[in-house]
């Protein structure tokens, strides 16, 4: 065999394309330039390829064997509705398969409202289940022993009363808090960045978490204090190297606020965890979770732990809810898989698969043993699990994960100069950086750069529903408010106050832990609002001022004829009103997935509207009065927390009782179409669902000022 070159490849690549081979070269929206050959030469200089799984710096895995010793942990987030109906639902997933639990709060529980508070009407046991005290704890873990079964709960604003609740829950069922076993999220800076589920300003909610990994350091040695999420910022729309850094950066401040609290590195280290998305760029996903492991020993190295599994990164990952969509739903099947692959190949130590009506509603029975079993085909019939990091010594592969974890590097010191994370969220640089990736890549699918099959190429003409899961949130409200009622009714009521007053204390004069204040109050049956409202006293809420990146989408669309149009009728429709029309985009409850609102609200800027942006988490009296205020012609809610039934048409009637009628009301977001008659019916003129290309949804919007059409 003649030995051949790459500059040969190059010369019959030419000639294969009838053109420079260069031009197959694909930049990605990390800025990496993947280029169609990789060999040999690229693994130059990377000096992680000799390393070992089970060993330092870990790129191979945490564990010697892998999955070839223990698969990884199938563990489906789910919860809805009340504390019975997700304790039926676990048991039966349990039953078929699935190996761990993981509790999805409804939206009261996350942000520290017990279900009977009137700013969480739209909100109880929509987006998961409505805990309000240890009554309903207990119910949710019945027949589930918490000594054999590690339980995930992805808590972060109201994590203090929620962990204690968990403790008193397993303490009455016989379990200690030493052997319970699972993951807490507590990660607050990305709240502050992407997930919206705060509280607390950033400096008590830093003491929050420190609280938490002291308490579980000292008092629950299976338990993992927290898990490091990356997760909401893919899904907010960043990048995989922003996920990288900004999620490691976060971690180390983590650890610092640990340390600070006079706790030893190798107290707590080994007990750190951390949770990634997983999209559908294939094998870039896979070398982002072997960067994240070579990147965190490399972080941790600096504070001089003793023991190896202080350096160790263990990780969840979830499949990506953006990737997948409305139109065609049975593809996100497909999506799922692929990533599902992609996070087994990466070496996961746990997975939640999405099922396919994820961009409708919430998972019903069927889609989710379709989600499970793709975990339970890929486990028991491909073989991946046979074999430790197989895509090691894959040219491609290893140069991504090393070109990945320089990029992220560049990031992670970057932040390190601001001063550290809370400091660079507090300047708001990674949310900024991440609202312009996500309106970024908004205008390329929008101009079909960045194909999505059945959107916006090989679209269906004709899609007919599918079943979906729907919660009636009256009727959960009601019955939450019985209990909580009959549980105030029981209690002590003189243990409670004091209880809460200790909650309070520890809170304002620093001193003390909060869990293990909240435990004793969990114990005399106070509820999480209760618990919440003792440190809100102490330290207060916090609100952001939303603020909306611009000149990106229009940069995007820059002398493209189909703005250009656009723009021209925006010119003639402003001469009409004599201003440009004006349009406020709202979210409404304690939804903060604002992923959605934020991009339009930058693209109807870009484009020529005039932008409005209301705050989090407005009642729609608030909304109607910033609306009117304002003087808007069109209010636009994005919903992305199946809030949209209960919340749309009480705004419409706010808006009507205060003589707003002809402002329009329109919404977007996760909304099946089984609703939109009732919307309809109920003052809201036009629905954009997930796919909606932004320049139609602005044509619309303008059809409806003129009254070219009343609804859409
Ligand atoms: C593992 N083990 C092995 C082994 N592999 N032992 C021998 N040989 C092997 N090959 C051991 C481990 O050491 C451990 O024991 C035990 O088996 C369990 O393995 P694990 O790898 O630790 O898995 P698990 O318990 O599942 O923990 C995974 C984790 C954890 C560390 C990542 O933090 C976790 O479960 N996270 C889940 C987070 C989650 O579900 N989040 C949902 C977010 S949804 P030991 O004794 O060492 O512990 C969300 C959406 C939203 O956020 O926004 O609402
Ligand atoms: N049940 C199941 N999955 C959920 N998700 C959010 N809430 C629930 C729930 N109650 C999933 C979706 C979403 C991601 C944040 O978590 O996949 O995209």
């Amino acid at each position: 065999m003649t030995e051949k070159t790459t500059k040969d490849w190059e010369t019959l690549a030419e000639r294969e394309l009838k053109a420079a081979p260069e031009s197959l070269t694909w930049q990605t929206p990390e800025g990496i330039a993947v280029k169609p050959l990789y060999t040999a030469g690229d693994l130059d200089g990377i000096d992680h390829l000799d390393s070992l799984p089970g060993f330092e710096p870990f790129v191979r895995g945490p564990r010697a064997t892998m999955y070839a010793g223990r698969p990884w942990t199938i563990r489906q987030y789910a919860g809805f509705s009340t504390a019975e109906a997700s304790n039926a639902f676990y048991r039966k997933n349990l039953a078929a398969g699935q190996k761990g639990l993981s509790v999805a709060f409804d939206l009261a529980t996350h942000r520290g409202y017990d279900s009977d508070h009137p700013r969480v009407e739209g909100d109880v046991g929509k987006a998961g289940v409505a805990i309000d005290s240890v009554e309903d704890m207990k119910i949710l873990f019945d027949g589930i022993p918490l000594d054999e079964m590690s339980v995930s709960m992805t808590m972060n604003g109201a994590v203090i009363p929620i962990l204690a609740s968990f403790i008193v829950a397993g303490e009455e069922q016989g379990v200690s808090r030493d052997k319970l076993s699972g993951t807490i999220q507590n990660d607050i800076l990305k709240e502050f960045m992407v997930r919206n589920t705060y509280i607390y300003p950033p400096e008590p909610s830093m003491r929050i978490v420190a609280d938490i990994i002291e308490y579980t350091a000292k008092e629950m040695p299976k338990f993992n204090s927290i898990s490091i999420s990356g997760y909401h910022m893919q899904e907010a729309g960043a990048t995989l190297v922003q996920e990288l850094a900004f999620t490691l950066a976060d971690g180390r401040e983590y650890v610092r606020a640990a340390l600070a609290k006079g706790l030893n590195v190798d107290e707590f280290a080994g007990r750190l965890s951390f949770f990634f998305a997983i999209g559908m760029n294939f094998f870039m996903e896979a070398a982002k979770l072997r960067a994240a492991r070579l990147l965190w020993t490399r972080i941790m190295k600096e504070f001089e732990p003793k023991k190896p599994s202080s350096l160790m990164l263990r990780t969840h990952c979830q499949t990506s809810g953006v990737s997948l969509q409305e139109q065609d739903p049975y593809n996100n099947i497909i999506r799922t898989a692929f990533e599902a692959m992609s996070a087994a190949l990466g070496g996961t130590q746990s997975l939640h698969t999405n099922s396919f009506d994820e961009a409708i509603a919430l998972p019903t029975e069927f889609s989710a043993r379709i989600a499970r079993n793709t975990q339970l085909i890929l486990q028991h019939e491909t073989g991946v699990t046979k074999v430790v990091d197989p895509l090691a010594g894959s040219y491609y592969v290893e140069s991504l994960t090393n070109e990945l974890a320089e990029k992220a590097w560049a990031l992670i010191e970057e932040v390190e100069a601001m001063g550290g994370m809370t400091r660079a969220v507090n300047a708001g640089l990674p949310k900024r950086l991440i609202e312009e990736a996500a309106t970024r890549r908004q205008a390329a699918v929008d101009k079909g750069e960045e194909i999505i099959v059945g959107v916006n190429k090989y679209r269906l003409d004709n899609e007919e529903p599918i079943d979906i899961l729907e919660i009636d949130n009256s009727a959960v409200r009601a019955a939450q408010i019985r209990r909580i009622e009959e549980t105030k009714r029981r209690r002590d009521s003189a243990k409670v106050k004091e209880t809460l007053a200790a909650v309070s204390k520890v809170a304002s004069t620093g001193e003390g832990n909060l869990l293990a204040a909240a435990v004793e109050a969990a114990r005399s049956r106070a509820t999480v609002g209760e618990i919440s409202d003792a440190m809100r006293g102490a330290f207060g809420d916090h609100a952001a001022t939303p603020k909306v990146v611009s000149k990106i989408y229009g940069k995007a669309y820059e002398g493209e004829p189909e703005l250009e149009v656009l723009s021209g009728r925006l010119d003639e429709v402003s001469a009409k009103l004599g201003r440009k029309p004006k349009i406020m985009v709202a979210k409404l409850g304690q939804d903060g997935h604002d992923r959605g609102a934020k991009v339009i609200a930058s693209a109807f800027g870009d484009i020529g509207f005039d932008v409005l942006a209301g705050p989090l988490f407005q009642t729609p009296e608030e909304a109607a009065d910033m609306a009117l205020a304002n003087k808007v012609n069109v209010i636009g809610v994005s919903s992305l927390a199946a809030g949209h039934k209960t919340l749309m048409p009480q705004l419409a009637e706010a808006l009507k009782k205060r003589g707003g009628e002809d402002v329009i009301v329109i919404c977007g977001g996760v909304i099946p179409r089984q609703d939109y008659d009732y919307l309809m019916e109920n003052g809201v003129s036009a629905v954009f669902g997930p796919g909606t290309n932004v320049l139609d949804a602005a044509r619309a919007v303008l059809d409806l000022i003129e009254g070219k059409r009343r609804n859409i």
